[in-house]
Formats: C-alpha cells, structure tokens, sequence
C-alpha cells in the first residue's frame, strides 16, 4: 500500500459527484450557512494564485459540514466583459463560445483540486435567464427615479469610431491602432448610488467583521466631509459664486477664487478679456484630458481679470481659474487658503499670489510667512485660529462650528455634508454585456420596454471588427423596434450594462437560481442571506462591494430584503507570489528559458536579475496547477498552500515547501497502513489521548480564526506523536486516534483521508463523519510547570501535578535547591501565587 494520490483523487472526485454531495435543498430545515466565493470572470485557465482563493473556502465549507451546519456554497460565473470581445476580434471566435469553453475548463480545474461546489445552483451572468434580472433591476431603479440619462465624457477613438473602456486607451492611444483618444460628452445611463452616500457610509460601522482596511477604502471612496457652502460676491457677474470648503474655520485667510474652467460663469468671467482666445484654447486643452492626465499635468491656471469679494475681510480677492478644481466636486469653486492648503499653496507661489496665515501652532508661536516652504496644515485641535476677529483663538474644530453659525446667521451660505462618491456610470458601448431595456420614439420619446416583454436578448449573429462602435448598433433586427406607447416605429437603446451590475446582486439568485418568475424568493432569501461568508481577493475592496451595498439597500427599500448589509463576513486572501526573471530592458523571461551560469541566470547572453513578481500569464511565472498535481496530488497542493502562511498575507511560493507537504501526507498514509496491518492490540498510551484532544481544540480553534496554516503544524506535531506510538509498537488501539487525525485533516487532504476512512472499514464519506469534539479533562496535562521569581525576576521553575494546587507548589518551591540559593540569608516580605502560572516571592 503506498501513497499514489493519482490513483485516488480523481476516484473520490466522481464519487462526490455521483453522489451529488454538495447539493443542497434551500427549502429543507436545518442550521443555514452561506459560503461564497467571488464569482470569478472565465478567463480561463487557473494558476496556484487563484488556487488559494477557492482551496481556502473550500476547506472551510468542508469543516463546517462536519460540524453538522447546512452548508450552501455556491459557484458561477461573472461572464460578460470585454476580453471575450477582444478574444472574438482578434480569432474570429464568438464572445459566448469563448466564454463557455473557458467556463468548462474552469469548472474541470475546480473538479481537480477537489474542491466542492452546488453545481445545481449554477449561474452564468451572459445566459438570458440570468441578464433578464439584470434588465428586471434596471426597470425598477428607472421607476423609482434611481436610473437616469446624463452625459459623460468618454475614450473615443477617432479611427476607430469607436469608444474605448480605460485599460484599452495605453499612454493617451488607442491600443488597437495608436490614435490619439479623445474625449467626448455622450448621452448615457447612471445609477444614482450618491443618493444612498449617507446610508452606505453609515453603514460601515455595522460591519464588524469586515477587514478594517477594507472599510476604510469604502469611506475614503465615499469621501463623506462637513463643511460649508459660503457665498462670495462677484461684481462683475452681479450675483455671487458658491465655494464649498471643508475648512470654513480659515475663510480670513482666503487670498483667491479659483474655478474649475468648466464652470457655467466662465464665459460671462471671460467674455471681455483681452487674452479671450488663448484662455480659451486653454480652457478646451484641459476638457480634453482624462482625470489622470489633469491630475499629471501639474497645477495650470489663467486669470480673469475679475474679482470677488471675500465676505469676512471685505477685501478685493482676484477670481482664478484652475485645471486642479474639478467641476463635478462641491460647487466646481474654492476659495483658495495657500497658507493652509498644499494645493493653494503651490498655485499661489506659481502665479506670486499673496498668503495670509490664520491657523498657528497650539503654543501661539508667530509664523514666518516669507520663511514658509510649505502650507502649514493644522488640524483638529492641533491648530488655532489667529487674525480672524471673531473666532481667533478658537481651536480649529470649535473654530469651524462658531465660524458655520456665523455664516448661517449672516445669511452667507450654510453648513454641508458633501461625498466624493459621483453616480455610478452603467452605459457601455460594446458588445458583451445585458441589453438596457429602453426604446427611443420619435413620438413618446424615451419609453421602458414592459416587464413582460424581458429578456431584451442579446443577438448573436454580429460581425467582430473592433472598428465604428458597438457592433449591436449596426444590428437592423435588433435596433428597430416597436414603440411599447404609441406601437409606432422606434429604435432600440444600443448600449450594455457594466459587467459590475451583474455582480451587484448575484449572490441573492444563487439561493433559487431557475426561477423565471422573479429575481429571487424574498422568503428564502431572508432566511439565506446575509452571506454568512463571504471571500475573494482585495483588488474588490471597493467597487463590487460598494454596488452590491447598493444595489441590496435599493431592494431593501422595495420591500424584497428585510437586511441593508449583504455580506456579515469578509476575509480577503493575500496573493502567492513567485520569484522570476527579467532581462535588464524589464521584459519577464519564462523559467524555462533560464540557464544558470556561475550561479547567475541568463538568457542567451543576456544575465537577467530574479525578481519576485505576483503570478500573471504575462510574467510567466505562473505554477501550473496540473503538473503539480500529476507530480504531488491535489492535496499535496491543498495543504501546501494553507501551510504556506496566514492566508490573508502574501506567501512566497516555494517548490521545497510542496515536497514538504507531500512528505507529510505520505507520512500520514503509511502510519494508516501499519496501524491496518498490526497484529496486536494493547493500552494506548495516554500521552497520544492528551494530544489528540488538545489538537482537536486548536484545529477547531483556529480553522474559525482563519488560522490554517497554524493548524495544519498542529495535525503535523499530532501525527509525530502517533507516529511515535506506532513505532513504539502500538497497534490496532491507535485507530480512535489516527480516525481522528483523518477526521481533522479532511478539509485540508480531502481524497487521502476519504481513501483512508474507507480502507479503514468505514462506510459513509468522511466529509459527513462527526468533527470531532475535545475533552476538556482530557486535555489537561499531568504536571504543570511553574515559573518562579524572586523579587520579579525569573530564577528557576517547577513542576507540579495537574491542577496545580497552591499549597503544592510552594512545598516544590521550598524542595528546590537552586531556587533555595536566591533566598539564602533572605526575609520574605511577601509570597504571591498567580494560579496555574507563577509565583513571585518577595524578599529584604
Ligand atoms: C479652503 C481650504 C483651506 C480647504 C484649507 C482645504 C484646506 P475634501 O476634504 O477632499 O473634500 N475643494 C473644494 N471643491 C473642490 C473642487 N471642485 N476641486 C478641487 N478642490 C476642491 O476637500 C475639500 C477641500 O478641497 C475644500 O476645502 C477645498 O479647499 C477643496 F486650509 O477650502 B478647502
Ligand atoms: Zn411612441
């Protein structure tokens, strides 16, 4: 009998289909628990990194069967987007057949890692029984006024006639032919997410067992801030211009104006400017940049000619304008503070205009303006306000609240709360995504298309070029339509959603995922969710997360969810990394291709540097799953990388460490076969019961905190002491404990362990065996070890019978003779038992 895991798992792996274990009945009774996995685009094929992600769930959905919960642990497949459209233009094959095929293999790696899923509730997000909900969703946020049509500036490419998603626009070109991308306002589709900003960020502090990082990037993306909206007299314009600033506390300090040049008072500012033209080339030069390009630009800005009037020193202040003030933030106005402001600051020292400081340090020290190298940023109670009449001396937090009041009472403007969250843009105008379901009439003008008439499918027969846009707009069939008012000639809305929609509530359908009559069953779903578990990868901290949030507080407020938060756990795996090589231009070089050389990689006669790099195709440093399983096994794989470090932290991978835990099952399966193979029976020893119950307290223990990797060296130091047992001879009475042991290591090793419960005359998976529960009693170790201080200081130890009894432990400590030494000659002031841990005798 020797360890061969090719020979067994894809055994086990068919019997847990066949016997469909992992399906369950959402209408039977029992202790529900919902598990879930990000659902993962198919791109494809699977590397160890993406590994990680589902071996930890799966391990995880294991332990809790064997604890008895009814586990639902679903998996699908988030499968609109754009690289099935790339794959499409670029090999001539469909979008859905690319898909479907990267489905397929998907779903076989899965099946080779062992890992177990509800096959019966999968979903594909580009199948129509799937995107009409999505479409369902879309008509009742339109109802409710929560989806609307706005413009937005796009990537357009003008050789392409087409509009281009960000990845696709590489250094300002279009990445198919090299075109510079402009941008341009077009007519589209928006969630209006700003509308739950407060509920979403409230929200965070419900979430106590979310990462804090985690949260903290939905809170900074949400970007809640108290301030002010102050209004700012402009002669010129003969009304006055809001600003909006969060620290109104330093309005006395307000040196200038500076406006967004997309403001709506711009042309009126600028119309009798001598230099009119240049601004306003300028002016359509920074419309033009993307958000990242204006932030890159570095701070630009042209002067009116006009001026405001700064409504606490009533002085004169010149109005500016700014490519640093966006236009969809506040009010798109500031007034500019550049002692206390950064940004201000380097504007003001680039255009010489003047400073004022009205913030010092607590100990009320002068500030040297001329001297300043930088704007001094006093916060909170950090700063206090000075030149600023009414409010000087105020710390700035009391400074702010006074300052708001006196606004208000003057009539100058009010106190705000304001988010940096902006509508959640759903339009895209490709291919590969749910159909909107709205219709243009020239008549009725924009109508929804009816309930009943969903699915607005998505036709397949669409020629692929990559070229003049969305190849659904040139689609006759599709476009022309019947107008669902008048009956009258009308035109389809061309345009897909985000793939992000499809995510916003998936796990909700999961729960009856074939129901054409609804989304979902608001009882059942009630009664599933929240996800009780939910896991994936960082790079979702905020945009999936924050729309499923969204998405869930909008069906809430329909009356379909009785909860706001979708997911009561998060845990967010770390990523494994591998080492690789590059050539000194940057480019990754395969392994395959390195040849050492006194020690030193090389390529040919290029020497290359070794780098650790996250796993990715396009570094070829990626482990392949199969040949490590042909080689090792699944399982070998499984507890390699649980054992590898705590799953939340990035891990190195290392192929030693492989070998170490193929090692260790090989170990674990030959004490099986000595065990089945002993002849004679006798006592076991007790130190193998003590362990065993002590290592079924901290596996326990630890799988609940994440902590795999800590319990797996707790099964490995198990199995040494039961090794150590069979080897002393033991026999047939070591088959409680080695039962356990399997029982305890299943959701790491789940083929060996089955394969070894049914060599052991078990019938029944393992996976449905009893966890293990420990014995407290048992646990307890027969002597305890005391440490033992003289005047604080550690000065020997002792060892008394369990439990340790007070008096017993000074008899030992006054029958030591090393610990007698230190108190030779000594008083003792004062003996103090701190029970079962140390004592500290006090001495003169
Ligand atoms: C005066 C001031 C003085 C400001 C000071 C800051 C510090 P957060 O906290 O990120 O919300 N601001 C307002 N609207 C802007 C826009 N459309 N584009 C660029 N900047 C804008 O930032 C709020 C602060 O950012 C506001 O408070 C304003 O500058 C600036 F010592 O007003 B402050
Ligand atoms: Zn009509």
């Amino acid at each position: 009998m020797q360890y061969r895991p090719t020979d067994i798992e894809p055994k086990w792996q068919k019997a847990w289909a066949d016997a469909r274990v992992a399906e369950i009945d959402v209408a039977a009774p029992g202790d529900k628990l919902y598990m879930l996995n990000m659902f993962p685009y198919p791109s494809g094929d699977l590397h160890v990194g993406h590994g990680r992600n589902y071996i930890l769930g799966d391990a995880l959905y294991r332990y809790f069967r064997m604890q008895g919960r009814a586990a639902l642990n679903p998996m699908g497949w988030d499968a609109f987007g754009l690289p099935a459209e790339n794959a499409a233009i670029k090999r001539g094959i469909h979008p859905r057949e690319w898909t479907l095929g990267n489905i397929g293999r998907m779903k076989a790696q899965f099946a080779r890692w062992g890992i177990l899923y509800d096959w019966s509730k999968e979903i594909a997000s580009c199948e129509a029984d799937y995107y009409r909900w999505n479409q369902w969703l879309f008509l009742q946020l339109y109802k409710r006024g929560l989806a609307y049509r706005g413009t937005a500036p796009v990537n357009w490419c003008p050789q392409d006639q087409t509009v281009l998603a960000n990845e696709q626009v590489v250094d300002g070109r279009c990445e198919r032919c090299g075109a510079l991308v402009e941008q341009r306002e077009l007519s589209q589709w928006f969630f209006k997410i700003t509308e739950y900003a407060d509920r979403l960020d409230a929200g965070l502090d419900t979430l106590e067992h979310w990462p804090e990082k985690v949260k903290l990037m939905q809170r900074n993306w949400i970007g809640r801030s108290l301030g002010a909206d102050v209004d700012f007299q402009v002669p010129a314009l003969g009304h006055a211009l809001r600003i909006f600033t969060t620290r109104p506390d330093t309005i006395f300090g307000a040196t200038f104006m500076v406006l967004a040049p997309e403001h709506p008072d711009v042309q009126q500012l600028i119309a009798d400017h001598p230099d009119r033209a240049e601004i306003e080339a300028w002016i359509a030069n920074v419309r033009n940049q993307s958000a990242l390009e204006r932030q890159e630009a570095g701070k630009e800005g042209r002067f009116t000619g006009k001026t405001a009037i700064n409504p606490f020193t009533e002085e004169e202040i010149p109005i500016w304008l700014g490519n640093f003030v966006l236009p969809q933030y506040g009010t798109g106005a500031i007034m500019s503070v550049p002692a206390h402001d950064q940004r201000d600051f380097e504007f003001a020292r680039q255009y010489g205009l003047p400073l004022r400081v009205v913030v010092g340090p607590p100990d009320g020290q002068p500030v040297d303006v001329a001297a300043m190298a930088e704007a001094f940023t006093f916060k909170d109670e950090n700063g206090v306000i000075v030149n600023s009449g009414p409010i000087d001396g105020l710390p700035v937090p009391r400074a702010i609240e006074r300052i708001i009041q006196i606004i208000e009472e003057r009539g100058l403007g009010k106190g705000t709360v304001r988010y940096r969250l902006r509508d959640w843009l759903i339009s895209r105008q490709r291919y590969w995504g749910t159909p909107i379901p709205m219709i243009y009439c020239d008549a009725c003008g924009l109508q929804p298309v009816p309930e009943e008439q969903l699915p607005v499918r998505l036709p397949l027969d669409v020629p692929f070029t990559g070229r003049e846009g969305n190849p659904l707009a040139k689609h006759e069939a599709f476009v022309n339509a019947t107008c669902p008012q008048c009956s009258g000639a009308a035109r389809r809305e061309t345009d897909t959603m985000d793939t992000f929609v499809d995510s916003s509530w998936y796990f909700l359908r999961f729960v009856t995922p074939r129901d054409d009559e609804k989304i979902f069953d608001p009882a059942l779903v009630n009664r599933w969710l929240p996800v009780d578990q939910y896991i994936g990868g960082i790079e979702h901290a905020i945009l999936h997360l924050l729309y499923a949030r969204f998405i869930t507080r909008t069906l809430h407020d329909m009356g379909l969810l009785q909860f706001e938060e979708p997911f009561a756990r998060l845990f967010n795996q770390g990523m494994i990394i591998k080492e690789g090589f590059k050539t000194p231009g940057g480019s990754w070089v395969p392994p395959a291709e390195v040849e050492w050389r006194d020690n030193k990689p090389y390529r040919g006669d290029t020497e290359l540097t070794a780098e650790i790099g996250k796993m990715s195709k396009s570094r070829f440093n990626v482990v392949p799953p199969d040949e490590l399983i042909e080689r090792f096994g699944a399982d070998t794989e499984r507890v390699y990388t649980l054992f590898i470090a705590p799953p939340e932290k990035e891990a190195a991978w290392s192929d030693e460490g492989v070998i170490g835990a193929y090692r260790f099952l090989g170990r674990v399966w030959n004490m099986g076969a000595a065990i089945l193979n002993a002849k004679v029976s006798g006592d076991v020893d007790p130190r193998v019961i003590r362990k065993m119950h002590q290592t079924i307290d901290a596996v326990t223990s630890r799988i609940e905190r994440f902590e795999f990797n800590t319990a797996i060296s707790a099964l490995m130091e198990f199995s040494n002491v039961l090794g150590d047992a069979v080897n002393a001879g033991g026999g047939a009475e070591l088959r409680e404990a080695y039962e356990t042991l399997l029982k305890l290591l299943h959701p790491f090793a789940p083929h060996a362990t089955e394969e070894l419960w049914s060599l052991f005359g078990n019938d029944g998976f393992i996976l449905t065996a009893k966890w293990p529960v420990a014995d407290r009693a048992l646990m307890q170790e027969d002597e305890v070890v005391i440490a033992v201080q003289v005047n604080g200081k550690l000065r020997g130890q002792v060892e008394v019978a369990a439990p340790p009894e007070e008096a017993s432990v000074w008899a030992a400590v006054d029958a030591n003779e090393k610990i007698q030494t230190w108190l030779a000659g000594k008083t003792i002031v004062k003996k103090i038992y701190v029970p079962g841990k140390l004592v500290n005798v006090v001495v003169k």
